[in-house]
């Protein structure tokens, strides 16, 4: 068969192109593609949702593939299980309640769980920003302000594009990159104790892996917080390599939010 260059960029530039307008107006836009947001991803695009996720690096993954220190075995427990289990990740019970994955797995079946459903991926690409509208005397984020990485990374003055969604989910881990960044701009006030970010605390699994459950969940109207980004807005404690929570949460906020979009 004759290979012509040009034919190989066509098709890059079409299906890009293809995936891109498909995008502009989301049921949901999830930022961050660690384990909760691709959970949440999957989940919303299993039952027909329309949702793409947007990741700064260029692989996908965030926190999953380094387990602990780098030594790449995840834990999680009994009350997550059903959610690994479903994407068909291969679990081991080390102790009655302390389940073990591969990270690498963990990582890879999550993510083609949810590229296969349906979720549109799009790395290297960075939401910096994000589109407020004042609807019925209250403000709204009908949207990402999203721009390449690379043009982040090498600090050129290039304006960014938008995509509008009905809803967004806040999954950028502990930086908490989206909700910072609403406060910071914005005359706005979140729905936590104080109305603005509560801040994450020092380690304590048990208690943490409980909070981020009770603390995902819509967190200004149109945005949805999940995993470790729940419990740096709400104010709750870090738990390192045990990723159950972030299962859950995730599962939650999926639940939720397809519930509103009437799935
Ligand atoms: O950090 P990350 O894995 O978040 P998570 O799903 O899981 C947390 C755990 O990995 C671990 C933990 C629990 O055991 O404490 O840390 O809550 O994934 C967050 C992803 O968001 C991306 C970032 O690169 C990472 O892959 N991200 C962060 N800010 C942005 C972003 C942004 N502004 N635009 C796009 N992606």
């Amino acid at each position: 068969m004759a290979l012509e260059e040009v034919v190989v960029t066509e098709a890059i530039m079409t299906e890009y192109y293809n995936k891109f307008m498909s995008s502009l107006e989301l049921d949901v836009a999830v930022v961050g593609a660690g384990p909760s947001g691709m959970t949440a991803a999957w989940r919303l695009a299993e039952q027909g949702a329309n949702v793409a996720l947007f990741e700064r690096k260029l692989a996908i993954g965030g926190g999953l593939w380094g387990g602990g220190m780098t030594w790449n075995t995840i834990v999680v427990q009994t009350e997550s299980r059903h959610i690994l289990e479903e994407a068909g990740i291969p679990l081991k019970e080390f102790k009655p309640g302390y389940f073990t994955a591969d990270a690498v797995a963990a990582t890879t079946i999550l993510a083609s769980k949810a590229v296969l459903s349906g979720v549109k991926f799009f790395n290297c690409i960075t939401v910096e920003d994000l589109m407020l509208r004042e609807i019925d005397g209250q403000k709204r984020v009908i949207g990402l302000v999203i721009n390449s990485s690379p043009v982040e990374a090498a600090g050129l003055h290039v304006d960014p594009l938008v995509i509008k969604a009905k809803y967004i989910i806040e999954a950028t881990g502990h930086p908490l990159e989206l909700l910072q960044t609403l406060v910071r701009k914005n005359d706005v006030r979140l729905n936590t104790p104080s109305g603005g970010i509560e801040g994450e605390q020092s380690m304590w699994a048990e208690r943490a892996e409980t909070d981020t459950l009770n603390n995902s969940g819509e967190i200004f109207p149109g945005v949805y917080v999940t995993g470790m980004a729940a419990n740096a807005a709400m104010g709750s404690y870090r738990m390192g390599p045990v990723f159950g929570g972030m299962f859950l949460s995730a599962e939650k906020v999926a639940k939720e939010i397809a519930c509103k979009l009437g799935k």
